[in-house]
């Protein structure tokens, strides 16, 4: 049971559940091109599972039981995304029709049963051969997001709710060109810096594009962790700012401040394109509203060798399936930092919230009262921040399904509802029913 029921909000907050092209639709079906995650999981090693998007959810044939359900749950709003090599196969020049109609068909079929649809225009899956040319690295990268944008939103921005470009630009620029965990695999800073400022110049010229066809309502999606050193040293406390800078500031402040923090810039200067400045105006235009994604807490120590000299080290919180911490307050605190420093007013969105856990589907029902408890205590917090003034409209469970956890693969379950990957079939998640019964009009 929840703690709380939609009348706790004001009556205009928003419910919502998320979802991603590549982690649900089945990406081999459907004329879609080749993208690097693809090629990524094709190299021994990098996914813990060995497996890949090639089927996921085959959410592309069970699109309306899949409505179906996110309507049923009396949710507001659908949160999902578009697959670039879906439209687009190579990145650049021929439209695949057959993905356009699919996106079409999805974004009507949201309206009919009263949801409104919240577009990500990226999430992760970048065309092979865009990777080929340097996919992140190359500034080009830009003008061939503009493109995709303005084929995509030619078709479904005139009845999208609202659109974002990029989710999750930290995990776009750093997660995937210097730790390596995601695709394309890199672990090189120049690559790092370089992915980090082209995915915001992206985002502008996205926006850009939109803001061109008469679009409103956009916005950006970044991702937070809450650092907290590890002991009481001057060297803890100083790691824990890096990382807090080039995971909680870099992004934030290049949108909303036209600036890089200048502690990330010790690092990272010296590898940035030549003018990056010139960029700012671009990446800092005006938004609607923006998202917060926001899961866990890390405890950072000082480690020796080159910049960032920090390591993440285990905390003693209650975990997940995937081992991060729970840590509700962390939300509050990115709700309250991100409105005061940043962005002022503006509307903001809880775009992504959820948890892992290894569910079991037992006599057809799934007992995650886990969930349950993560979901209601973030949800608390939530309510704290609108009660202290912040402008927070909308709360985004991740996720609507079980799905493909990218290199963790189908093994962490961050569903409300259960999806047995052999069958297909779709169960609802205890979750599922307490947020059905807590949102009821
Ligand atoms: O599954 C991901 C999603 O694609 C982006 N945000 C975090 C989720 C959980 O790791």
């Amino acid at each position: 049971m929840f703690s709380h029921t939609r009348q706790d909000f004001p009556s205009d907050f928003l419910f919502g559940a998320a979802t991603s092209s590549y982690q649900i639709e089945g990406h081999a079906q459907g004329g879609a091109g080749r993208t690097h995650w693809d090629d990524f999981a094709q190299t021994p090693g990098n996914i813990a599972d060995g497996t890949d998007g090639a089927v996921a959810c085959d959410h592309l044939n069970r699109w309306p039981e899949d409505l179906d359900l996110m309507r049923d749950a009396n949710f507001d709003v659908y949160r999902f995304s578009t697959s670039w090599a879906r439209v687009m196969p190579e990145g650049r020049g021929p439209v695949n029709e057959a993905g356009l109609d699919f996106y079409d068909k999805l974004v009507d079929g949201m309206l009919e049963r009263g949801l409104k649809p919240a577009a990500t225009l990226y999430h992760w899956e970048l065309p092979s051969a865009l990777n080929d040319l340097g996919g992140w690295r190359n500034r080009d990268v830009a003008g061939w997001f503009a493109d995709f944008t303005q084929v995509v939103m030619e078709r479904i921005g005139d009845r999208v709710w609202s659109a974002a470009p990029i989710n999750e630009p930290w995990c776009v620029g750093f997660m995937s060109h210097f730790l390596g965990h995601h695709a394309p695999g890199l672990r090189d800073i120049r690559a790092t810096a370089r992915a980090m400022h082209h995915v915001l110049l992206a985002h502008g010229r996205s926006t850009e594009v939109m803001r061109g066809l008469g679009m409103s309502n956009l916005g950006a999606v970044c991702n937070f962790e809450y650092a907290v050193p590890a002991d009481g040293s001057p060297e803890a406390a100083a790691a824990t700012r890096t990382y807090d800078g080039y995971y909680n500031r870099f992004f934030i402040s290049g949108l909303m401040n036209k600036s890089y923090p200048a502690d990330v810039m010790e690092g990272l200067g010296a590898h940035m394109p030549d003018n990056y400045q010139d960029d700012f105006d671009l990446i800092g235009q005006p938004l609607d509203w923006v998202g917060l994604n926001y899961y866990t807490r890390k405890r950072i120590a000082a480690a020796p060798g080159p910049w960032p000299h920090l390591e993440e080290v285990p905390g003693s919180l209650p975990k997940t399936q995937l081992g991060w911490e729970i840590y509700p307050e962390g939300l509050h605190a990115f709700l309250k930092r991100v409105h005061d420093g940043y962005t002022r007013g503006l509307p903001l969105y809880v775009t992504e919230n959820g948890m892992a856990w290894n569910d079991k589907l037992v006599n057809g029902a799934v007992k995650d009262d886990k969930r349950i408890d993560y979901l209601d205590t973030h949800l608390t917090q939530v309510k704290r921040a609108i009660d202290e003034g912040i402008p927070v409209k909308g709360y985004f469970t991740w996720s609507l399904l079980d799905n493909y956890e990218w290199s963790e693969g189908y093994v962490p379950r961050f569903g409300i509802v259960h999806v047995d990957y052999a069958s297909q079939t779709r169960t609802p998640k205890a979750s599922y029913l307490a947020l059905q019964k807590a949102l009821a009009q």
